[in-house]
């Protein structure tokens, strides 16, 4: 039988649409009692042991056996000589991607990453003071799902908030290395890197080992074990989220040629067969068009059966009353990835609130953000962009409020002070603000 990638189709007209588009969205991450336990068991053996837990587990679950965890870390000579080794293509559109993720942190940081302060009537000074996190992690998965621009995407924003060190972990299975997560690491200033994976990776960043240090910050995504490691060392370090599949949602007035919109639908669906693409649109003949296209292209793809299992099973072409309606709609998903396939999509962007990235524009394919265009490709997914942002700058610094509250200021926040610590029954605290009071205002 012929491979076949029929998304489901809905119109926002039909009785039962609501029924059978809350189906499609649902998604849960299962947690798996059984992974649950082993991770629970290795987080304990790395927490007790150290290095020998880590050596004994990498043997185990990567067929990799090591005398000493040192000779699991990659040297700085070998992240360079991986790059040196690199086609020139390669080497360039590593480089080139490199330069525009940093440039738009570089923004970032500017807008919205830096310390600020302003002094009130009294002449206190009111603050808060940016810091970039001392050390973080960058989990890097490994085999399939082994992404060179993942590492540029986790490392620049740590490098670009100034992190001090950034230790990076790759499993290596059965010592096969990947060249290209190698140059990445090199391009993006890894500082140390080690081929260890799993959970026991994530339990030697997060408690530290005799040759891995212990970090504040674990960033990357992971299978079910990382994701779960994750969870359980959240509160002894950061995490910066847990990634359900990849997602795209498409709004189409129906300007963009079909086959760009079909291939566009593709390129999430090939991460993953869980993987969501859907397309909205007012016009039903254009979802037929892109239907068409679909049919044509799936056969041409290396990953025709893993977009086929995705489209089948969790895509949708949804015909709906307006544009206007397809927004609304795109704000409920709060997709991870929202192309506004338009020829005006400033229009219909103000209408669009709750999105991991916006890509406006026929020309904007989300694979041009997934490489190079700059912003950051690890977003939130599942719904979670209704709360949550990309990764960036800002996950890898931290803030402290400043307070220097002048003689005066003493004066009249001293009174309330006073009254509110009453209130609760704090003399001590209330004393500490009276004492500040001068005498003749006691
Ligand atoms: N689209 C993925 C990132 C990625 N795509 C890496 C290609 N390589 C995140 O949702
Ligand atoms: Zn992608």
């Amino acid at each position: 039988m012929t491979l076949q990638a029929r998304p489901l189709r809905l119109s926002t007209q039909s009785p039962d649409f609501e029924t059978r588009f809350q189906q499609r969205l649902h998604w849960s991450a299962d947690t798996d009692a059984e992974i649950e336990n082993r991770v629970a068991d290795i987080l304990a053996a790395v927490q007790q042991e150290g290095d020998a837990a880590v050596l004994r587990f990498t043997e185990r679950f990567d067929g990799m056996a090591a005398p000493s965890l040192h000779e699991l870390e990659l040297t700085q000579a070998e992240l360079k000589a991986a790059f040196d080794a690199l086609p020139d293509a390669q080497r360039h559109a590593l480089e080139f991607a490199a330069a525009r993720i940093r440039s738009y942190h570089e923004a970032q940081k500017k807008a919205s990453g830096e310390s600020w302060s302003y002094r009130d009537a009294d002449g206190s000074l009111l603050g808060q003071k940016v810091t970039p996190l001392d050390r973080v992690g960058i989990y890097v998965p490994g085999g399939k799902a082994a992404y060179p621009s993942s590492v540029l995407m986790n490392a620049l924003p740590a490098h670009v908030a100034g992190v001090g060190e950034i230790i990076m972990v790759v499993p290596t299975p059965r010592g096969e290395k990947n060249q290209l997560v190698l140059a990445a690491a090199y391009v993006a200033g890894v500082s140390r890197a080690f081929t260890i994976g799993g959970a026991q990776a994530v339990a030697a960043l997060a408690y530290g080992t005799q040759t891995v240090p212990r970090v504040d910050k674990i960033t990357g995504p992971g299978n079910a074990y990382v994701a779960s490691a994750k969870k359980r060392v959240f509160g002894l370090v950061g995490i910066d989220m847990i990634a359900g599949p990849s997602e795209i949602l498409v709004l189409a007035d129906g300007s963009t040629p079909a086959d760009w919109v079909a291939m566009d639908l593709f390129s999430q669906a090939e991460h993953d067969e869980l993987a969501q693409s859907i397309l909205l649109s007012p016009d039903a003949d254009y979802l037929d068009r892109v239907q068409a296209e679909i049919d044509r292209l799936l056969p041409t793809l290396p990953r025709a059966e893993i977009i086929a299992k995705s489209l089948n099973g969790r895509g949708a072409l949804i015909h709906t009353r307006s544009m206007e309606e397809a927004c609304e709609i795109s704000n409920r998903i709060a997709p991870e990835h929202l192309e506004v396939s338009s020829n005006e999509p400033h229009r219909w962007e103000p209408l669009l609130r709750h999105a991991g990235a916006i890509f406006l524009g026929a020309y904007t394919s989300e694979s041009l953000g997934d490489y190079c265009a700059g912003p950051n490709h690890v977003l939130p997914t599942s719904g979670t962009a209704r709360f949550s942002s990309p990764l960036g700058v800002l996950d890898f610094q931290k803030r402290s409020s400043i307070i220097e509250v002048s003689r005066e200021g003493a004066q009249k926040l001293g009174k309330v002070a006073h009254i509110l610590a009453e209130g609760e029954g704090l003399q001590a605290h209330g004393q500490a603000a009276v004492l500040r009071l001068d005498a003749d205002s006691r």
